[in-house]
């Protein structure tokens, strides 16, 4: 199979290659992200929005996950996080005079940057069967329209509800009830495709899914070892907390294959040593690994410790390994037999090397590892975890101070929304807490994740898409399998905020409802007719929930809330209006948290018997049949959030008190266990030490490995300009960066356009291509046989079924790939 990328906006003969950086942030920074703040909003809002991101009693910056320390600069944002806020405050756009104008074929014709460019979305958009272009529809009409499709399916599990990890609390844990009130677990999110593989990892290891550190374990940690990051461009404000980490005395050991400006150097906008002194130098150890070496390293990490102890002693906390763990013989034995020759192939790495940082690791009293996409996005990336926390585990380095794991997290809510529930493979005990607050049974097969969503909607097991914000057209793997299987649902449904992809390739219908973003002012208007303004809450990398208000007029005056389209939707579903059924009695009326008394024994919960309760005939709809649905005053919760957060506090361990614990800026951390009481809820009651056979990316001749990763201006599928500043790349985003060496053993030279070609071997063993057309060779500084592209125009390469063992996440950041000349 051979597919082609689409289109894109920008001519890349005029892509330019200059002056790598190797500082990050500085003035140049700043100025840049003004430019780009007045271009989309205007000096004045410009001014009054960036002044309100991430203080007290404003919003939370829609960019990244990194947490705010609780002493806050005025200006606490950094020139992504504007960036971000810039391109959902912006004053343009998108009426529906646009859609008129526009056709959709038109539309498909352009890339993303494109499409983001046109501005806000104002009015839901209808595009019905055969139309060439969408038209207005009433929220009425559509918010039925969706209702109706819902209840017209077979079967709930034919629906499918994707989450992006912008979504705030209060809407997630709402959206999660609605599909689950229709009867499926069918919830994939972008964490699939992001974090999945920590969660896994950490989940069987430490029995939470989640970091251990807090912004404080950051700042006084002795080691800081950040791996598979890069935090210059991703997490900006992340330096601020490394910065920090040095003055205090850590050592920063950065790990990656490309030596990252934010890495090397760090130039503090805030601060007099970053502007005028040159900045901080960050990482005292750049280890420039082979993609996907970093299990090995890790594995050469515990086996020097390991050996250090054999021959004098001292390393290992035996008291911590004893009274907390499982599985340390285990592991020491596996250590033992691991080659250092096999490491050192893996991670291309000298061993000298490696136990110069295994040393630095073995004398600090306190050690850290951050990683991200670099880690995850591996065919073996949930055994590369199991080994960072192996060698975490060997001095203790869990639930103390300045010492933990760190995943940090992509999406500004992506960590609260599975908090929330947004997970296709739910715990007993949090359905449980759901089905007695709501008074209904919440499915127990678990659902889709992304990729198998993909799978259900290509083979005809899925009708209805609907996504919560995100573009989920050109975020998943392999575009032309995922744009047919899109194609082939009845009816997709976008939330949005911006156009994207995911509006112009679609089902037979569509819909779009547009959204507030973070930086709108929220009002709602309650049954006494009276408006308030809402406030919503989100959940750090490090577990911290806080309050966000936007304060921006929105880009229109009848945009609906994320919560409140829930909300509708919940309400024609389940309440009092529901679509096609019967009115509901006045005992069911909703008013009273447990209105419905269901009295079913555990025995009794079985699919079949509740279909048989209700009284269902095999042929009948199974979805939102009266008997089984959540039960809540939906009308009430649209227009009061306190009462949403009144649910949840019933439902999700840690949020007792939630409402006064986040009132006037205030924020609360979430229990955790490892980090509060050494407490680890896995299979064997502690935590596990794991025997990880050895992996990693064979190279095979004439080919590289090919990661796929950002740019300095882009937020996912969301471009923002055509440079990477940092990279030294200007003007275009077709370009593939080579080792120099490589370039010319390959037979290619710097600057020519070439297709890429890559190549995947299924299961039965036939090869397949997929190819993305003309790309730039750049040389640059990044190990032999490994090559870099941005995403989400490589997505064409990444095939479906290439995944992570366990976490199911696409490996974004390895793909098998060949040069072809064009002629
Ligand atoms: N401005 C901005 N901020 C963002 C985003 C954005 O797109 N733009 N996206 C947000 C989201 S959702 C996420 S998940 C995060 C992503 O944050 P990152 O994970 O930093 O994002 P990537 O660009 O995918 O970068 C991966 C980094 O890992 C390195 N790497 C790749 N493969 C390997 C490997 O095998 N080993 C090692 N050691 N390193 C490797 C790459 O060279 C690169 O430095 O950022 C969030 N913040
Ligand atoms: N090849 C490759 N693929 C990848 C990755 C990679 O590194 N390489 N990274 C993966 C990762 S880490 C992630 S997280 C995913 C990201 O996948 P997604 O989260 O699906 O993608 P985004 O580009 O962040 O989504 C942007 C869209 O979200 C909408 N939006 C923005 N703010 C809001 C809001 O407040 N509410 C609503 N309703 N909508 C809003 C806008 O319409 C915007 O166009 O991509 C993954 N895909
Ligand atoms: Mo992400």
């Amino acid at each position: 199979m051979a597919t082609k990328a689409p289109k894109t906006d920008i001519d890349e003969s005029k892509v330019a290659v200059s002056g790598r950086k190797k500082v990050a942030v500085g003035v140049p920074a700043v100025l840049h992200a003004l430019e780009i703040s007045y271009e989309q909003m205007g000096v004045k809002r410009s001014v009054e929005t960036l002044m309100r991101v991430n203080q007290k009693n404003g919003f939370d910056c829609p960019g990244c996950a990194w947490p705010e320390a609780d002493h806050r600069h005025i200006a606490e944002f950094c020139e992504n996080g504007a960036k971000a806020v810039a391109e959902e405050a912006t004053l343009r756009r998108v009426e529906p005079a646009f859609f008129a104008a526009h056709s959709i074929a038109e539309l498909e014709a352009h890339d993303d940057w494109w499409l983001g460019q046109q501005g806000r979305l104002t009015d839901p958009m209808i595009l019905d069967e055969g139309a060439t272009h969408y038209r207005p529809i009433s929220w009425d009409d559509a918010l039925h329209e969706i209702a109706t499709a819902l209840r017209d399916l077979d079967d709930p599990d034919e629906a499918v509800f994707y989450t992006s990890g912008r979504t705030s609390n209060e809407a997630a844990f709402l959206y999660q009830l609605l599909v689950r009130g229709l009867g499926t677990n069918n919830l994939p999110d972008c964490s699939n495709m992001c974090h999945e593989s920590s969660g896994s990892a950490l989940t069987e290891t430490l029995g939470i899914g989640k970091g251990t550190v807090s912004i404080d374990d950051v700042h006084n940690a002795d080691l800081l070892i950040v791996a598979g990051q890069n935090p210059g461009t991703n997490h900006p404000r992340m330096l601020s907390a490394l910065e920090k980490a040095k003055q205090n005395g850590a050592t920063i050991v950065a790990v990656n294959p490309l030596p990252e400006a934010g890495l090397l150097r760090f130039e503090n906008p805030q601060t007099p040593q970053g502007v005028i002194l040159g900045g901080t130098k960050m990482a005292d150890e750049f280890v420039q690994i082979r993609l996907g070496g970093d299990q090995a390293l890790f594995q050469a990490i515990g086996k020097h410790l390991l050996e250090v102890e054999e021959r004098d002693g001292g390393v290992l906390d035996h008291d911590f390994i004893a009274a907390h763990t499982s599985g340390f013989d285990d592991y020491r034995r596996a250590m033992a037999d691991a080659s250092w020759a096999e490491l050192v192939e893996a991670t291309g790495v000298a061993e000298g090397t490696m136990r110069r940082v295994a040393e630095l690791v073995r004398t600090s009293p306190s050690t850290i590892v951050c990683w991200a996409m670099g880690l995850t996005q591996h065919k073996h990336a949930v055994a590369t975890l199991h080994d960072v926390v192996n060698v975490l585990l060997l001095q203790g380095n869990i639930g103390r101070p300045g010492a933990g794991v760190c995943p940090v997290r992509g999406h500004s809510n992506v960590q609260g929304d599975r908090t929330m529930g947004i997970y296709e493979k739910p715990s007993e005990a949090f359905l449980a807490a759901l089905d007695e607050e709501f008074g209904f049974t919440a499915p127990r097969e678990h659902g889709f994740d992304t990729v198998q969503a993909i799978r259900a909607m290509r083979d005809g097991r899925a009708r209805v898409f609907m996504a919560m914000g995100g573009n989920f057209v050109s975020a998943t793997p392999d575009t032309a399998v995922t744009e047919a299987a899109l194609r082939n649902m009845d009816l997709t449904v976008q939330v949005s905020t911006k156009l994207n992809r995911s509006h112009v390739v679609t089902g037979r219908r569509a819909i779009i409802l547009p959204t507030l973003g973070r930086t709108d002012r929220d009002r709602r208007t309650g049954r006494d007719g009276v408006a308030r303004e809402q406030k919503i809450t989100v959940e750090d990398s490090m577990s911290a929930v806080h309050a966000s208000r936007g304060r921006l007029a929105p880009p229109s005056d009848d945009l609906l809330s994320e919560v409140a389209i829930i909300a509708r939707i919940c309400r024609l579903l389940f309440g009092e209006d529901a679509v096609g059924t019967r009115p509901v009695e006045a005992s069911d009326r909703p008013g009273a948290t447990h209105p419905v008394e269901h009295d079913l024994g555990q025995a009794e919960r079985s699919p079949a018997n509740e279909r048989a309760r209700a009284g269902i005939e095999d042929d009948d709809a199974r979805v939102q049949h009266p008997a089984n649905v959540p039960q809540a005053d939906w009308a009430a919760l649209e227009t009061d959030y306190t009462l949403i957060r009144k649910h949840i506090a019933n439902v999700v361990p840690g949020f007792d008190d939630f409402e006064k614990r986040v009132d006037k800026g205030r924020t609360f951390i979430l229990p955790n266990g490892p980090r509060d009481a050494r407490s680890f809820a896995t299979a064997t009651g502690k935590a596990m030490f794991t025997v990880n056979e050895l992996e990693f990316p064979r190279i095979p001749e004439g080919r590289v490995i090919l990661q796929t990763l950002r740019s300095h201006d882009q937020y996912n599928t969301t471009i923002y300009g055509k440079d990477d500043r940092y990279r030294g790349i200007h003007g275009g985003r077709r370009v593939v960066l080579v080792n120099a060496e490589d370039v010319a053993a390959l037979g290619f030279a710097d600057g020519e356009i070439v297709d890429l070609v890559s190549e995947w071997t299924t299961p039965s063993g036939e090869v397949e291509e997929r190819r993305a057309e003309e790309f730039r060779i750049v040389p640059y500084p990044t190990p032999r046989g490994n090559a870099a592209a941005y995403y989400p125009e490589t997505n064409v390469l990444v095939p479906l079924d290439s995944t992570a063992d366990v976490s199911g996440t696409p490996t974004s950041k390895s793909i098998v790939v060949r040069f072809e000349h064009r002629s």
